[in-house]
């Protein structure tokens, strides 16, 4: 098959819309539509310091490259999470994208920080949502004490579908009020955006291997992707039938998503007693998961020359 605009040999066909297109094409073609969705849900505004979390795997690693190829200058921040070989892996493979990119990489390393890694810690709670927590929690304060005016993330369509469809299916309306491309940031709540939010993830695969990034394979070791995977199964076999039925459901749902909105409790939100950021209750669950008794410090100072 062939490119629908050069008639060089095709690298890609694309279902929705149904068209084949060469390497170049498809990069081009991939980078208009981020382009796209940015200006679309005003994503990055002018002179906004941006920081972009990264993994290591192929999402992140995607967004920056596609960033930086827009003409923005972006930070990154990795965060490792001590999680053995795998959190090793991982930083090593953030260190070869950064370079590639030419793009400054900040790490922030669990253990060193707060003295114990991911799956360390003795607490009742579950693992992936203690992770959460402390993920959460960093990379917000990491921007906030920094400066930074956004923090971009590689969601794409596929992760974006899935998590609204598996919160429909558990009924989680409290989860369904605020998703988007778009989360506004509020007092020490850093703005985040996705501007991967309308690709989709065979899209981004085959955008990293056109462009030649090298990226993470391997899976977190207390990964559950069985539930998630199944959702996105599902949504990958409907798309099959009805091309577009995913970028669809999504946009459907920005269009209703004002519906959920009566579901969020309006709670008051006071100053962490320990850190002094955002808290529903006297201390933040970060700061009470770590047990701890002074903030994390987080701010960067650069070596004065
Ligand atoms: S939450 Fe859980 Fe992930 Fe943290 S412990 Fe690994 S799988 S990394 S997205
Ligand atoms: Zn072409
Ligand atoms: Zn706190």
């Amino acid at each position: 098959m062939k490119c629908r605009f050069c008639g060089k040999k095709a690298y890609i066909k694309l279902h929705h819309p149904k068209m084949y297109l060469c390497r170049e094409h498809f990069m081009e073609y991939f980078e208009r539509k981020v382009k796209r969705t940015i200006e679309k849900y005003r994503l990055l505004g002018k002179g906004e310091r941006i920081l972009v979390a990264v993994s290591g795997g192929k999402d992140s690693a995607v967004v920056s490259y596609v960033l930086k190829k827009l003409g923005y200058d972006i930070e990154c921040l990795h965060i490792n999470l001590g999680i053995g070989e795998y959190s090793a892996k991982s930083e090593e493979y953030t260190k070869k994208q950064s370079e590639m990119i030419n793009s400054k990489l900040h790490i922030v390393r669990i253990k060193e920080l707060l003295g114990a890694g991911i799956g360390e810690l003795k607490t009742s709670r579950p693992t992936c949502s203690y992770c959460g927590i402390t993920k959460r929690y960093i990379f917000n304060k990491f921007a906030h004490d920094n400066s930074f005016d956004v923090i971009v993330t590689g969601h794409n369509l596929d992760d974006e579908a899935s998590f609204i469809f598996s919160n429909i299916m558990n009924w989680n309306t409290q989860y369904l009020a605020k998703q988007g491309p778009l989360l506004p940031g509020e007092g020490k709540f850093v703005k985040k955006v996705k501007p991967l939010y309308e690709v989709t993830e065979r899209e981004v695969v085959a955008y990293a291997l056109a462009v030649g990034i090298d990226y993470m394979l391997e899976e977190c070791p207390y990964s559950r992707g069985a539930t998630t995977l199944s959702y996105k199964e599902i949504l990958n076999q409907m798309e099959e039938k009805r091309p577009g039925t995913k970028m669809n459901f999504v946009k459907g749902y920005l269009r209703k998503r004002y519906l959920f909105e009566q579901e969020v409790e309006k709670r008051e939100l006071k100053e962490c007693e320990v850190c002094g950021m955002p808290s529903s209750g006297e201390i933040c669950s970060f700061c009470r998961v770590w047990r701890l008794k002074k903030p994390v410090e987080l701010e960067v100072k650069e070596v004065k020359r």
